[in-house]
């Protein structure tokens, strides 16, 4: 398994070579030629941002996957996830969730591994 995301993150500067297998519930496949979301939603006033490193993310399907796991823990009000840089940034209400439900969030994906930075 570390072979397999260790070739997919030297291969995320080649634009053609996207067929590797991916470490997402979705497994190896077309789905990889997703392109990572891009745009990026401001933090709302008001809100708390945190940035997560996040492991084992290799292409758009991923994203949306960790972005969904955090966007379902109640408080949070955005989630940026980058797959080139490996980082989510996340604005949330304090006063609800704390940076240790957001990491807990992505683990419990069970596909990848976040930490605070
Ligand atoms: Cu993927």
């Amino acid at each position: 398994m570390r072979s397999i995301i260790l070739v997919s993150f030297l291969s995320l500067g080649l634009p053609t070579s996207l067929a590797f297998a991916c470490e997402g519930e979705h497994a190896a496949g077309s789905h990889c030629d997703m392109p990572a979301a891009s745009a990026k939603a401001p933090i709302p006033a008001g809100s708390t941002a945190a940035n997560l490193k996040v492991e084992g993310m290799t292409c758009g399907m991923c994203v949306g996957k960790v972005q969904t796991a955090l966007m379902a823990v109640p408080g949070v009000t955005v989630a940026n996830v980058d797959v080139t840089t490996g980082v989510a940034e996340v604005g949330y209400d304090a006063s609800k969730t704390n940076v240790d439900a957001l990491v807990a969030a992505v683990n419990g994906t069970n596909h990848f591994k976040a930490s605070k930075l």
